[in-house]
């Protein structure tokens, strides 16, 4: 019997299913790399999604009739040029450190908060530029609505359809030009009509339509905190209709019937830098935009694919099956805790990827809080720079995710904080060297902000003055190092100038300090004290670099001699009844203290003081530390848990705390999440949480700062079956061109070495190059990129019940390289 209807039918429906599948393809990316969503953002501001190139930012909602794009630049804060140094703190400096000194902490809290707090500006404010309106008549009711943010193309897409009539908007912050790009198409002629408007939430800026039939608006930024706002800036948005007719008021633009619209938005300050405010603002946006909107959407665009994909290409990862690919993003966070999903976790770590390119770019502002995303006056931590943890943590992926270029801003305003912090040093301290506290702004304000509790500690200049160094480490440019030599060498004077000798323990300590916002039952609950753990830990690292650097650079001998006898009076690490790393110099923590910061890890991570290998005591006391303080936390906490589990070599443990980072917001109670685009929740949004993740999950696929490039040292069963990661870098001017493994063993690793020198490499597994199976190797790494301080052996209180970690057995081996040469290694 034949059937033609049949027939008929099941081609269709085969149709149907190829064009359903293509549909889905097309909407998540050629390679799963793609944040979508089936319904537009809202009112949410966490729903929309980011795009920026460093010096704009922009948030793009996707809402269909009122769509509404959030405006940023990276120099727009309030107040101007001020300097926030406390000179009174230096009259009762001897008086708080006794009152520390005598365990009165509370009282010195208390002289400190009226000495050296509440006089000057806690810190300014990163603030939006405003918001582009874009009002559709007609479009309240739509189908087949899509958006979805392309990050292997930095580019954002929102598609429905209206009768026949299908619409597409494309938006993407053009690397190359210095404007945010709109583009408004339809799939039949004459359909785009629309009216354009800005809002703002700054009390006065001058909005209107200018002879040149551009939008504008012109403001300048918020006095806060007795320093008065003086940024300028201008926000121009340009119209290029095809067909239609344009009509104008005041204040909107009018196009009816367009073919295609592209939208250029330019915007600019007067800030030249921390200390010059002098450019004129409309001008430059004016220049910006001119230059931009003399192209076409198509020559911009095939220039910024490259030039972004220039980084974000560098690094390819496959963890596995993208099962749940089909699944939109916000579904797909809902389910991660639950389902095994591979590609989700692949993706997040490419979107903090995606993020720190989109925020943080040479020659502009480093990523704040919030990257180069907020549309509040007054946002939560006024979106600045917290050195206690944040900032930083914000930079970790840079060098080891091949970013290394992208350092650039944090590095330059770890320099102008050396300039700004050398008069807080002398006039609150008087010590020569510089110093920063816990917060800065891009005034490079490092007078202590906010009060005792949080800001008197003064570490911030010797913890971010470490990432100048771990940048040579990565590229071994010794003419880079011999330039920012002058700024590891005056974190270090800092130190010799302020350390005192602790009158119980004789170690010479940082006093007053603090262990980042944590504070001890018994000293009730004071912040302060002296040789914190975390502090101690600060200022071994800053001596020991500058001791490093100088001897690299033949320099300073006689320094180099006072900063290496101080240095062995510094307080070892202890562990405490509890077998846990103490946090303060005496055993008082609690076991139930689940504090979000736990900063005397900063030895585990980002430093390297405590080691599986080298410090098994240390090692163990930290992991009890970190079993008693849990898993779940703010967001940023639970990034740097993963860091520290990855250091732990517990690959499962680091899963969990991925997974209990991307759960949607709300669902862990009393912690962090992700919001639905992808955006890490403290709550509220902070981007350190986003980095932090992405650098975690680096270091549980590779690590180099244990004395040798550790391939896979942590890798959690899901991801064991199959995977490969292109382009890392290890320290040493290594990178890992490719790795592949399988059933939790490498496969294969390409290593390119740079710089030539000794390639240590730590594998799970037997390996052989050029069918030579490989000796193990024994002592110490001769490269001296991966040469390591002794650490002096840890006070362990009698109560510790400590056990030797069992470690799994690895292969060690030393493969002699050449600059620019590449080394195939494969499993035996
Ligand atoms: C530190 C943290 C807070 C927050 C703030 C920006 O003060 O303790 O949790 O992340 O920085």
């Amino acid at each position: 019997m034949y059937f033609p209807t049949f027939r008929l039918i099941g081609k269709v429906l085969f149709l149907l299913t190829i064009s359903t599948a293509v549909l889905k393809a097309q909407k998540r990316g050629p390679s799963g790399l793609t944040l979508w969503y089936e319904q537009p953002s809202g009112t949410t501001w966490e729903n929309a999604l980011p795009i920026g190139n460093g010096m704009l930012g922009a948030m793009v909602y996707g809402n269909v009739d009122q769509e509404v794009i959030k405006l940023n630049e990276h120099t727009l804060w309030s107040g101007s040029p001020n300097r926030n140094d406390v000179p009174e703190t230096l009259g009762s400096l001897s008086q708080i450190r006794q009152l520390i000194f005598e365990g009165r902490q509370k009282e010195a809290e208390q002289l400190s908060n009226q000495v050296m707090f509440g006089k000057k500006s806690s810190g300014q404010i990163f603030q939006p530029a405003g918001n582009l309106h874009l009002k559709f008549p007609g479009h309240e009711t739509y189908q087949n609505y899509y958006r979805g943010l392309d990050i292997e193309k930095a580019i954002t897409t929102t598609s429905y359809t209206i009768g026949e009539v299908t619409y597409t908007r494309e938006a993407f912050a053009a690397f190359g030009d210095r404007v945010l790009v709109m583009r408004l198409t339809a799939n039949k002629p004459s359909q785009i009509s629309f009216s354009a408007s800005y809002t703002t939430p700054h009390r006065s800026a001058a909005i209107k339509v200018s002879a040149a039939k551009d939008l504008t608006m012109q403001g300048i930024t918020s006095d806060h905190e007795g320093v008065k706002g003086m940024v300028k800036y201008g926000v121009i948005s340009r119209f290029k209709n095809e067909g239609g007719l344009v009509t104008l008021t005041d204040s909107t633009i009018n196009i009816k019937g367009a073919n295609a619209v592209t939208i250029y938005i330019s915007i600019a300050t007067n800030f030249n830098n921390y200390k010059d405010i002098s450019a004129d603002e409309h001008k430059r946006a004016l220049d910006y935009l001119n230059e931009a909107s003399s192209k076409s959407f198509s020559t911009i665009l095939n220039a910024h694919i490259p030039a972004y994909q220039k980084y974000f290409n560098r690094v390819k990862l496959d963890l596995g099956p993208a099962t749940a690919a089909d699944l939109p993003t916000d579904k797909r966070l809902m389910n991660f805790r639950k389902v095994s999903d591979p590609q989700f976790a692949a993706l997040y770590y490419q979107f903090g990827r995606y993020l720190l390119i989109s925020s943080s770019q040479p020659g502009g502002q480093p990523a704040n809080l919030q990257g180069i995303w907020n549309d509040q006056l007054n946002p939560p931590w006024d979106s600045k720079y917290t050195i206690n943890i944040n900032a930083q943590m914000n930079y970790w992926p840079a060098e080891p995710t091949n970013l290394a270029e992208l350092h650039e801003p944090f590095l330059r305003m770890v320099k102008e904080l050396s300039e700004t912090g050398t008069g807080t040093a002398r006039s609150m301290y008087g010590a020569r060297g510089w110093v920063a506290h816990h917060n800065t702004d891009i005034w490079r304000i490092t007078g202590p902000v906010d009060g005792a509790f949080w800001g008197i500690w003064n570490g911030g200049g010797g913890w971010t003055s470490q990432h100048l160094w771990e940048h040579y480490l990565y590229s071994g440019n010794k003419r880079y190092l011999n330039t920012v030599y002058p700024i590891l060498k005056g974190a270090a004077t800092f130190y010799k100038d302020f350390l005192v000798a602790h009158p119980k323990y004789k170690w010479l300590v940082v006093n007053p300090g603090t262990s980042p916002e944590n504070a001890p039952q018994a000293h009730g609950g004071s912040s302060l004290d002296a040789g914190t753990t975390m502090d101690n830990q600060i200022v071994f690292d800053v001596f020991s670099t500058a001791i490093r650097a100088a001897k690299i650079l033949n320099k300073d001998l006689k320094f180099v001699d006072s900063l290496m006898q101080m240095r062995a009076q510094l307080p070892p690490m202890q562990i405490g009844k509890y077998g846990q790393l103490q946090e303060w110099i005496d055993d008082v923590d609690s076991p139930n203290d689940k504090h979000r910061h736990i900063s005397h890890l900063y030895g585990l991570f980002p430093s390297n003081q405590i080691s599986p290998y080298r410090t098994p005591l240390l090692y163990d006391a930290a992991r009890n530390t970190l079993l008693q303080r849990g898993d779940v936390s703010t967001g940023w906490s639970m990034g740097w848990k993963v860091n520290w589990w990855a250091r732990m070599l517990d690959g499962n443990h680091a899963y969990r705390l991925i997974q209990n980072q991307l759960t949607p917001l709300g669902v862990n109670p009393d912690g962090g999440g992700t919001y639905n685009n992808l955006f890490d929740a403290h709550p509220p949004f902070q981007i350190d949480g986003n980095f932090g993740c992405t650098s975690g999950m680096t270091e549980m696929l590779m690590q180099s700062a244990d004395g040798a490039l550790h391939l896979l040292p942590a890798l959690p069963d899901e991801w064991q079956r199959s995977g490969s990661i292109t382009g890392l870098r290890a320290r040493g001017g290594f990178e890992v061109i490719a790795m592949e493994w399988a059933n939790g063993k490498v496969l294969k690793a390409v290593i390119k070495s740079t710089i030539g020198g000794n390639l240590r490499i730590r594998v799970p597994n037997q390996m052989k190059i050029n069918e030579l199976v490989l000796k193990e190797a024994k002592g110490e790494n001769p490269n001296p990129f991966y040469a390591i301080e002794k650490i002096p052996e840890a006070i362990v209180s009698e109560k510790a019940n400590l056990s030797l970690p069992a470690l799994k057995k690895t292969f060690v081996y030393d493969i002699p390289t050449r600059s620019d040469q590449f080394y195939t290694l494969v499993l035996n």
